[in-house]
């Protein structure tokens, strides 16, 4: 089996790149080292703070945060970090090339009961003869990304990965080396299994309401196929069994915050995940647009999210055009 590191230099990868990715493995192993211990080293449970979104911080949310930030400065190769336990960017070495953006700990409401959580990172280039320490450095559409992933932290620690040419999973083995597990994922264009927190219906615009009742119709309905539904309340584990067998993901705008686009955040959860769907032959949108197409205006910017099994994203978003938006531009 080939080691993460060979297996990237094999396929021509940017040596600097791949020096990158494999600091970014070494604080993934020690987060599931962590995670592993659970509540022998008594890490479970919340803080006292409050993150910059108004969430409370579990302890495993700040010590990711801490290992992942501690490692990747320590590496001359990158200029600066912004993270979503993070107020503003922290910067590194002025001539570093590259910016890491990350969610150190996603689904860390899992953490507690044991169930799956994850790492998504997000690599973004340095723009040439920009002014250095600037948060406006990393405002960059997600096109802009040269590498994207997650470490999934379940049964097996996975590390999903694309540097723009496919998608690869590797797997952490016992020896500390993540081996190649999966080559060139590809997505299933057609599926009958959807993911959406349903008890969020009654907030939802009338298009996503609309699709979601012509899903539970099963066969009888107009989509004419009986779907079955999945929510791990996990983002990194939604997009793995995306990645594995097909599906359609969503956290869509909802009406709880009007003015917040969606949950999920644009720089280190959207993008990230957009590339390897994308990589894997999927789509992944907010409902009317492509996200890797949006211009970012802030690090910690939220944003509506679908993404999936291509047909199947084609048809939510046909949804929104045959039916009026009450989102408020
Ligand atoms: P987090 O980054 O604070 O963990 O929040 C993101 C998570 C996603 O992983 C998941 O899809 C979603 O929040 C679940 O939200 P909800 O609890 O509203 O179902
Ligand atoms: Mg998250």
């Amino acid at each position: 089996m080939q080691l993460l590191g060979s297996y990237l230099k094999h396929h021509d990868t940017d040596t600097e790149l791949v020096e990158l990715i494999e600091t970014l493995m070494v604080a993934c192993k020690e987060i599931a080292l962590q995670l592993r211990e659970g509540a022998l080293a008594g890490i479970h449970g919340t803080t006292d703070n409050t993150n910059v979104q108004g969430e409370t911080q579990k302890k495993l949310d700040v010590i990711s945060n801490d290992i992942l930030k501690e490692v990747l400065l320590d590496n001359p190769l990158v200029h600066g970090v912004a993270s979503e336990e993070e107020d503003d960017p922290v910067f590194g070495n002025p001539e570093g090339r590259f910016l890491v953006t990350f969610d150190p700990l996603d689904g860390s409401s899992n953490i507690d009961i044991n169930v799956s959580v994850g790492t998504i990172f997000s690599i973004l280039e340095v723009p040439e003869g920009a002014p250095r320490n600037s948060v406006d450095l990393f405002l960059q559409p997600g096109r802009k990304q040269v590498a994207a992933g997650y470490v999934l932290y379940g049964p097996s620690a996975v590390l999903a990965l694309t540097t723009g040419r496919g998608v690869n999973m590797f797997t952490l083995a016992h020896t500390g080396d993540f081996l190649l597990t999966r080559e060139q994922v590809q997505i299933p264009h057609t599926t009958k299994e959807f993911a959406i927190n349903m008890s969020n219906h009654r907030h939802w615009e009338p298009a996503m309401r609309n699709y979601i009742g012509d899903l539970l119709a099963g066969s009888e309905g107009p989509r004419a196929k009986n779907y079955n539904m999945r929510w791990i309340a996990s983002m990194v584990a939604e997009v793995h069994r995306v990645l594995t067998r097909g599906g359609i993901f969503t956290y869509p705008w909802d009406s709880r915050d009007p003015q917040k686009p969606g949950k999920l955040r644009l720089m280190y959860e959207g993008n990230p995940m957009s590339m390897l769907i994308e990589q894997a032959g999927g789509l992944s949108t907010t409902c009317y647009e492509h996200i890797m197409d949006i211009d970012p205006q802030e690090i910690h910017q939220r944003v509506a999210v679908a993404l999936g099994s291509r047909e199947e994203v084609e048809a939510l978003m046909q949804y929104h055009r045959d039916t009026p938006s009450v989102i408020q531009q």
